[in-house]
Order: C-alpha cells, then structure tokens, then sequence
C-alpha cells in the first residue's frame, strides 16, 4: 500500500472514532467508587477507560481494581447464553428452553421431597432490588425456608455484635467524613489500605491532624504501616485482648460514669469479669506486650473522642461476633459513641454488602431488617407481598449449614445467584462433594465459575456496567448505581431472572416488574417502619442528593448522619454490655506438634474474593498471578522453606500447594495465605468446618497447619 494510501485510510478511521460515556459504580468493594467507563470505537476496534466521578464518599478517587474492572466485564468468556450440562459438556439452549428446565426439575423435587428440599444461595453484591426480590422468590415462588446468602461468611460475626450491642445493625455509626476529626482510631482486623484502598485518605488526614491511631493485627500490612502502634496480636485472641484494653481502662479510672449510668446496661458485670483477670497473662495468650495494651487502652480512654472498626481479622472467627461485642464494650465504658468523631464502623466488604443484609436474603430475615420468626413483622410483610401470613416460611440455617444439609440429602435443589461457594466456603473438597450431590443446580454468574462448573444449569448474568440498581455503601448510605452499557449476548439481569423464573412457576403476579426502579418502590413500603426504613428514599432523590444515609422514613427526612446521639436502638434505649470470656464456646484450632503453625488468610490488593472476576483482568492478574505462603525467614528456615519456592501446607481437612514469600514482618507462629485462587491453591481446602455459634460465621482465620517444601530442593 503507498503511503498516500495509508494516510488516507488512517485519515478515514480517525474521522469515525466515537466516544461514549457510561456511568457506573465499581462492582467490587464496600467503598462503591462513582465511575465513569470511556468507549472509543474506530471503524476497527472499541477500546475501554474507566475514570472516577466526584461523590460524597470516595470524593472520585479509584483503586487499582476499580481502575481495571471493565477488563473482565468486557472479556470474551463472559457466558452470553444458558448452558445445560449435556454428558459432562455444557452445550447452549434458549431462555425458554432454560426456564422451562427449571420448572420441570424443581416441580419434581418439591412434589417428591417438599417444599424445603430447594435452596437459594445469594450475594452481597447484587444490588438492593434483586435481594429484596431473591428472599421474595424464595419465600413467595417457591416457599422454601432455605436460603442464606455469602454476607454469612463476611458480615455476620459484626451485624450480629452490633444488633445485640446497640439495637441496630448499619456498618459506620457516623459519617466518612468525621474521620479525620477523631483523636484516636483503633483499626482492629482490618487492611483497609488494600481493601477499601480509596477510604485511606480520611485516615491519613486524621493523622495528619495529630490522631493516634493503633492498629491490631498478626502481619505488618500498609495499614499497620500507618498506625503509630502496631499490636501484632496472635490469630484468634482478639476477644482477650479486648479484655485486657478494658481492665486497664477500668482500672485507670477512664469510664465514663455519667454516659454508663444514662445509657448502657450489663457495666458492672463486665467490670467484674475483667477485675478478676491478670494482664500478664493477657500478654502472653495474646502475645502482645504489656506495655503496648496498656498505651493503647490509656490513649484511648484519655481522648476526648475516638472510634473503633472492626473487619474480617477480628470477626471471622468463631467466637467473631463475641470478640466484636468486646470492642463495642470499649466504646461504651469510654462513652465514645453517639457524639461527634466518636463511633463505631463495621467495614463492610462486599460492594452492597450493607444493603444486602437488609432486604430478606439472611435465613432469618425479612426486609427492613424484620425478623421471620416476629408475628408482628411476618403480617406486615405478608400483607406487602399479598400473601397469606401461614404461607411465608419460617427461617432456614445459614450458607454453610444449607451445604451440610445438601451432605446429608435433606436439599435436593440450589438456585445459586452471584457466589462461588465452591472456593468461599470452609472445607472447600467438602463442598464440592456435597454439590455434586444435587439432584438439580443452577448457578446464575458471568462466568464458568468453579462452582458453575458443578451446575447442571448456568444462567448468564449482566454485570454492573449493565445493571442499574441501589448499592447502599460502607457507611450505610444508599447509592444509585446507573448503568446503561449495552448487554452483551443474551444475558439477562438478576431481577429479571427472578422475575422470569417465578412466572414460569406460576407466581407472576408477585412478580411483574419491569424496571429496578419498580423493585425499589416495593421495597419502600416492605422496609417501611423497620430498622433499615428506605421508604423515604426515592431514585430522583438519590440523583439529586447523591446519596442518602438510612433510616430514612419520609421524603422530607435528610437520612441519618450519626446514630445513636440520643437513644439506641433497644426498646429501652439502652446499649447492652456484655461478659466476653476468655475462653470461648467454641475451642479454637491451636497449633500442636503436628501442626505446629497458625494459618491465616485475607486478601491482597489486586484481586477480589474468588478472584473469578479479577483474574480474567490482564492488568490485575498480572500483579499477582498465582497464590502464596507469607512467612517469617527465621520460621522458613525451620521448616527448610526457601523464598520463591512451592510450599505444601496441610491441616487436618486437606492440602494445598503455594509458593513461599518470606517477610521479615509477620508473626513467626503464624503464616498468611489470600484466597484468591482456586483448586490446588484453593486455602479454603484447610480451614474447618466449625461456625461461630451466635451468627454462624466460619473460623476462616484460624487453623493449625504444617508446612514443607513441596519439591525436593537441590
Ligand atoms: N483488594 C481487595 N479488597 C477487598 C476484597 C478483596 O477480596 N480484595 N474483599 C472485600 C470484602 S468482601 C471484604 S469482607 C473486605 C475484607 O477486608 P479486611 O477484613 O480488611 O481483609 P482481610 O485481608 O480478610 O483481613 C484483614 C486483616 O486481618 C488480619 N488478620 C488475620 N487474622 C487475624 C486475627 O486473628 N486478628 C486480627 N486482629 N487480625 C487478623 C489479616 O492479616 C489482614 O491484614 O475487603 C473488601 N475489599
Ligand atoms: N479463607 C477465606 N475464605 C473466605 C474469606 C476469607 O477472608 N478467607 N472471606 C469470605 C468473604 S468476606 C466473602 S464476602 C466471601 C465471598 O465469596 P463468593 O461470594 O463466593 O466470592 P465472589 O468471588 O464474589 O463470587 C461471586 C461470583 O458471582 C459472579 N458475579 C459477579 N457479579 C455478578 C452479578 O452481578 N450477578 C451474578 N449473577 N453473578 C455475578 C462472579 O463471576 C463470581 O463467580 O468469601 C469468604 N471466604
Ligand atoms: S475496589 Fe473499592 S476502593 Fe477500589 S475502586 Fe472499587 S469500590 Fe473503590
Ligand atoms: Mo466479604
């Protein structure tokens, strides 16, 4: 070709660039990033830029995930129609085909084995109205009492502390923007600066301002980097070393009477628990020095405000919601909640991980946060939904207990909407036998997922470029997620699914929405006089406030800034105290002789949970592309584990194979592995099946474990 030619084509393609804008939020974390995705489209090929958008709470900044996320939302392996398994094979059929398999098969399990004998496995990362709507079709369309959802294995241990403590569940207590404002902050089991990146600014401005901030975990992270003390506490201990915080706060004189005598009941039990008990002790079953609890206890009984947050470290464990309980009792012996810069945050994880325990998905849930087994809460929803009140089931088991009863034959069906238990789950070999035991699956996801692969039926899903929704965010405020991109191939939306599935049952009438925003104005009025009261937010609301923090229970009400300022939420307005003891109910795994080490897992910057969504992004599986073992160089020697080498860790329930990092800056009993990566790197293949008796939240930070070199070094 000339070069006059090219010119001239170069020149052509130029002229018929387009760019179209599409506003979204980031589908991964609690913190809900305001995005916008960029598309220029030549006459050869389209090319995608996500940019942030200005908003109340991450202010327009992105992460390097949010940066990213169009990468797997875009990818070629995103399913575009249903696929039965034919033969071991997934082989594409229609919709109709599709809806009407699943009429067939869960008609006959229900008629052969009951109502009960069909589950509903959901998420917290589909948005308000299709939680509302999947805790609707499971009670209405197919009435069954069974279904749970993955926040079980992420929010519960703090939503349960925080409903017995105060009275009411929503994750930040007071506003993002009080942050920098607080003289102390207590960041107890959390890696915020890698899992909700775009929060750390307010952090930082607070230290800024002279705030002291303590940071309580067994691995040196980015967070703990900020903190000015670091307890480098031993896995599990947390409850104990709550209690240690108290006796020194008790004992140097550091309660606030007046606000205990006012406003909180069960003070004088706890006062007599922890007067009972030797901080030396403390020190060593926490191994945290005296010293160290005793700075952070003074410091933050002395401040005139402060707050605590609580993650996954402390919570997923199996005495979590006890070990929450106890830094809620911190909050309350220094009378540091309901005023300015004083409060509590339970840092949500998953991007609607706060509104998704609101709206029914929970097994004991209805929506507004009403309970199923409350008469007065079942007529009032039953009468929303037009139903019969002794047709609404009563409540079911939690995620992982539904999976034991599909073990031992009692669930013969799943419908599964936007999880990977497969990989999430304690016992990951476990669960997978136990799927395979189904006599019919159905799996609705963007991908072939390790779960969907065990699925006689997977249902494609839109993503958040697609779907339109509210997503209510880390502090409780309920965002308007547009989303407008075009639908690739025959997805469909989650509600939409709903809707379809449930008129092929019969059940149409209970479902005839055609937009979200239809969905959202049922949920008004089901939410309505509950604790998570929506009935005040609108969508033209949302686009004009941007944003609108719950309760909120008309439309000239503004939302609720901070909670708690003059009453809590019991019926007596009390906050209840409570004795954390220092052994718990439930005896956690500590290392033996056989296996002499603690394990521990989380997460890392790059990727997201499962990782099905992140590891199809180039970019991000490029920062780390496989899963690994952090271990103090003293332990690695100990064990003959050398840097950068393949790493067999077992525990009593199975093996996996990792490659080794050595850190100078992690506990030496303890190692850390994320759980992004699935099958043979799948750490989920370790953990126990045992559950925190209060919420039912898995022990996923604590085995016992034994490492070797999985290759014969030379
Ligand atoms: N990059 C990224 N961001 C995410 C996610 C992701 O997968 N990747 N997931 C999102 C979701 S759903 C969630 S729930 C959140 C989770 O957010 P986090 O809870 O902050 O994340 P984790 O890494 O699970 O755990 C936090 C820290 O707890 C520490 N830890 C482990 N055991 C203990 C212990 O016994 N005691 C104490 N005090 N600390 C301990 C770990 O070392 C880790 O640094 O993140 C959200 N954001
Ligand atoms: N060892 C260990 N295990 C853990 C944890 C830990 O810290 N340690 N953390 C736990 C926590 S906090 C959590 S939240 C769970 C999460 O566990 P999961 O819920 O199993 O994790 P995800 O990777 O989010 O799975 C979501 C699936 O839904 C698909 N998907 C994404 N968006 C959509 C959508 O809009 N619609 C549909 N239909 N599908 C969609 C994705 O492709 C993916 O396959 O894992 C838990 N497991
Ligand atoms: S992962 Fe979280 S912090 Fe990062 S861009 Fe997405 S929502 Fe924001
Ligand atoms: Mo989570």
């Amino acid at each position: 070709m000339t070069e006059m030619l090219l010119r001239y084509f170069r020149k052509k393609q130029q002229q018929v660039e387009t760019e179209k804008v599409y506003d979204t939020q980031c589908p991964f974390c609690s913190m809900q990033c305001k995005m916008q995705l960029i598309e220029q489209s030549t006459v050869t090929r389209k090319t995608y830029k996500t940019v942030g958008k200005d908003n109340p709470t991450s202010e327009g900044r992105l992460c390097i995930k949010g940066l990213n996320a169009h990468q797997h939302a875009v990818h070629q392996d995103r399913i575009k129609q249903p696929l039965v398994k034919v033969n071991g094979e997934f082989v594409p059929i229609t919709w109709d085909e599709a809806i009407s398999l699943i009429k067939e098969k869960f008609t006959a399990i229900q008629t052969e084995y009951g109502k009960d004998a069909l589950s509903v496995y959901g998420s917290a990362t589909i948005t308000n109205e299709e939680a509302y709507l999947l805790g609707k079709f499971a009670r209405v369309a197919l009435g069954t009492k069974y279904i749970d959802y993955n926040g079980r294995l992420c929010m519960s241990a703090a939503a349960s502390a925080a409903a017995q403590t105060f009275g009411m569940d929503r994750g930040f207590t007071n506003t993002i923007q009080e942050i920098p404002h607080s003289r102390c902050l207590i960041l107890a089991g959390t890696n915020i600066a890698e899992c909700q990146p775009t929060i750390m600014p307010y952090f930082e401005q607070a230290k800024e301002n002279g705030s002291f901030i303590i940071a309580i975990d067994p691995r040196e992270t980015s967070t703990t980097k900020m903190a000015d003390l670091h307890l480098k506490v031993k896995p599990g201990t947390d409850a104990v070393l709550a209690n240690g915080l108290l006796k020194v706060i008790i004992e140097e004189n550091l309660v606030d009477e007046a606000f205990l005598a006012e406003k909180v009941k069960g003070f004088e039990e706890v006062k007599n628990y922890v007067s009972q008990l030797d901080l030396k002790e403390i020190a060593d079953l926490t191994g945290v020095p005296l010293e160290h609890i005793q700075k952070a206890a003074t410091v933050f009984g002395k401040e005139e405000s402060g707050m605590i947050f609580t993650a996954r470290g402390i919570e997923q464990q199996t005495d979590g919601s006890a070990a929450v309980r106890n830094f809620l009792n911190i909050l309350l012996v220094t009378g540091k909640i309901g005023k300015e810069f004083s409060g509590y945050g339970a840092v949500t994880g998953q991007g609607n991980g706060q509104g998704a325990r609101e709206h029914g998905q929970k097994a004991d849930q209805l929506p507004g946060y009403r309970s199923i087994e409350n008469d007065e809460h079942r007529h009032y929803i039953a009468d929303v939904w037009g139903i019969d009140e002794k047709d609404l089931p009563r409540k079911g088991v939690s995620a992982f207990e539904m999976i034991q009863k599909i073990d031992a034959g009692e669930i013969k069906g799943m419908f599964l909407m936007c999880s990977n238990p497969v990989v999430s789950n304690p016992s990951a070999e476990f669960v997978k036998q136990a799927l395979e035991k189904l006599d019919f699956f159905v799996a609705v996801d963007m991908f072939i997922s390790e779960s969907a692969r065990l699925a006689d039926l997977i249902l494609p899903a839109t993503s958040y470029l697609e779907t339109p929704g509210t997503m209510t965010n880390v502090e409780g405020r309920v965002t308007l997620r547009e989303a407008s991109f075009p639908v690739r191939g025959q997805a469909r939306h989650d509600w939409q699914i709903i809707c379809d599935i449930a008129k092929a049952l019969g059940k149409g009438e209970y479902f005839s929405f055609s937009t979200p925003e239809e969905v959202f104005n049922e949920l008004r009025v089901a939410t309505r006089g509950g604790i998570a009261d929506y009935s005040g937010i609108t969508y033209d609301r949302l686009r004009e406030e941007k944003g609108i923090l719950w309760p909120c229970p008309d439309e000239d009400h503004p939302g609720t800034k901070r909670l708690f300022e003059h009453e809590f939420a019991h019926t007596d307005g009390k906050a209840a105290m409570v004795v954390v003891p220092n052994t718990p109910v439930v005896k956690k795994e500590k290392p033996s002789e056989e296996f002499p080490l603690y394990l521990t897992t989380g997460r890392v910057m790059s990727h997201y949970l499962t990782g099905v969504q992140t590891r199809k992004s180039s970019t991000l599986a490029a920062r780390e592309f496989e899963s690994y073992m952090e271990i103090h160089p003293s332990t690695a020697e100990k064990f003959h584990i050398k840097d950068h080498t393949l790493v067999k860790i077992e525990s009593k329930r199975g093996s996996i194979v990792v490659r080794s990092k050595l850190s100078q800056t992690i506990r030496k009993d303890t190692v850390f592995v994320p759980f992004h990566w699935a099958d043979s790197q799948n750490v989920n293949r370790l953990v126990s099946q045992k559950l925190d008796p209060t919420c039912r939240m898995p022990g996923f930070k604590v085995s016992a474990v034994k490492i070797s070199p999985a290759v014969n070094a030379n």
